[in-house]
């Protein structure tokens, strides 16, 4: 079937022009203006931005914590996605400690089979691989799971050591992939918490309190240490703060391929939530916590000047009832994250396009090109061009979106961004040529995403 997507303006990571978009099946065809190209359908997109479908390489979906499992599933997790502009994500296959990471690979692959609404890929979570083991690295590789994230923090249940993550960093470099990092100093926050705790302060607004930002940085310094040592890539994932965003950036202008992504909760929300004994407050536990509002502008500008180069939602949902609440008395026991993956669109256009922080061509890098190419995933995906996969987001700049957890697929029970409403709406989309939202309403059903198999990084 082919479609002409007609008369919208068409934005890329360098550009925008007005012409018409062409799908043929799966792929596009030509952007013009005046070709004549026979279609079977067409979709007025005048007055509307015509963007490539977004990638979050940063979504938690089936992953399981210590005592729960997060409340969206490749398939709800997937619907929200689609109806927020985005046409891949890259979700997490956690290592068991002591499993071997293909068979990590196999059964986070058999979980999703058939489930989900977009395209997906996996990073693993390496939790342990001694150095004989390495060559496993080679085999999820091979298997189009060209990235691996790693924990600084969470000692006892995620946290790997120094010398696991120089090893295995130089191990996915050497392969052409990616290694990805939680940078926090993990056995020093365990420090904080424990005497938190003792001192009686139990309630959520501690675990804002017990994370503070020299933690971070220090972390991001000693990983990129690391990975100069052994000349390998690397990337962060969900930087808060000022600080490690400048440790990013100074790693940048020495040339060394680092790399980072934000969050959209960090750009818009900020630590004033963390203020009283509430156990509401237990909303806002994410890790890292959202920091003092002086980071917002840092982080807004070092996405300008390119320190950072995606934003990713840290889509990790879990319920206030029934779930965040095995922390009442004990906030080291709530399961740390929040949902989002619907709103990275609206929130960015509204608090970034339109708010003058950013470009919509900066827009469509950071949410879409950039973690397309760092992620094996370009130019398939990431960018509207001929033969190109045709994941299309039609974006109406003249509509609003206002944000209510009732009314999205996922199964989280709150969102941080309750009654707030964005400028702009997440209008059609297309995942390869097969329309999954019409008019703000979900068309898209279980099983027409599929596993991608990603291939090497790409510098941005
Ligand atoms: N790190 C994440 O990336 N997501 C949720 C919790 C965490 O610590
Ligand atoms: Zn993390
Ligand atoms: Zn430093
Ligand atoms: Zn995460």
């Amino acid at each position: 079937m082919r479609t002409r997507i007609a008369g919208g303006t068409i934005v890329t990571a360098s550009e925008r022009f007005a012409a018409d978009l062409y799908l043929d099946g799966p792929r596009i065809l030509a952007l013009g203006s005046g070709l004549d190209l026979g279609v079977d359908h067409e979709v007025d997109a005048s007055g509307c931005y015509v963007l490539p479908g977004g990638v979050d390489p940063h979504v938690h979906l089936d992953f399981p914590t210590l005592t729960t499992v997060t409340a969206d599933d490749s398939t709800s997790g997937t619907a929200a996605a689609a109806l927020g502009g985005t046409t891949t994500i890259i979700n997490f296959a956690l290592q068991r400690r002591g499993e071997p990471l293909p068979a990590v690979l196999e059964r986070s692959l058999a979980l999703a089979a058939g489930q989900a609404v977009i395209d997906y890929g996996f990073h693993v979570v390496v939790t342990d691989l001694p150095e004989s083991r390495l060559a496993e690295l080679d085999e999820i590789v091979r298997a189009g799971a060209t990235s691996v994230k790693m924990f600084m923090a969470y000692p006892g249940e995620l946290m790997i050591d120094d010398g696991t993550l120089l090893t295995v960093m130089e191990r996915i470099g050497a392969l052409g992939g990616l290694p990805m990092v939680h940078a926090e100093n993990g056995t020093a926050i365990d420090v904080l918490i424990r005497r938190a705790l003792a001192a009686g302060r139990t309630s959520p607004q501690w675990h804002g309190k017990t994370r503070p930002t020299i933690l971070e940085a220090e972390a991001v310094h000693r990983a990129i240490v690391l990975a100069e040592l052994t000349g390998a890539p690397a990337y962060f994932v969900h930087i808060s703060c000022d600080e490690a965003a400048r440790e990013v950036a100074d790693a940048k202008h020495r040339g060394l391929p680092v790399f980072a992504e934000t969050c959209p909760h960090y750009l818009t929300l900020d630590s004033s939530v963390y203020r009283d004994d509430d156990f509401d407050v237990a909303k806002y536990v994410m890790t890292p916590p959202l920091r003092e509002p002086r980071h917002q502008a840092a982080l807004w500008g070092q996405i300008r000047q390119a320190g950072l180069d995606v934003i990713s939602t840290d889509h990790c949902p879990f319920c206030l009832v029934g779930q965040k609440d095995a922390g009442i008395g004990d906030f080291s026991r709530i399961p740390n994250g929040v949902g989002g993956v619907q709103y990275r669109l609206p929130l960015l256009y509204d608090r970034g396009v339109r708010a003058g922080n950013i470009t919509l061509e900066r827009l469509v890098a950071i949410t879409a090109t950039n973690p397309a190419k760092l992620f094996g995933l370009y130019p398939a995906k990431g960018t509207l061009a001929v033969g190109s996969d045709a994941d299309v987001v039609v974006l109406d700049p003249r509509a609003t979106t206002t944000i209510t957890a009732a009314a999205s697929p996922s199964k989280v029970d709150y969102s941080i961004y309750e009654g707030w409403t964005c400028a702009g709406a997440v209008r059609d989309v297309y995942c390869r040529g097969t329309r999954v939202v019409a008019d703000g309403q979900l068309r898209g059903s279980a099983g027409h995403g599929r596993f991608v198999e990603r291939g090497p990084t790409t510098p941005v």
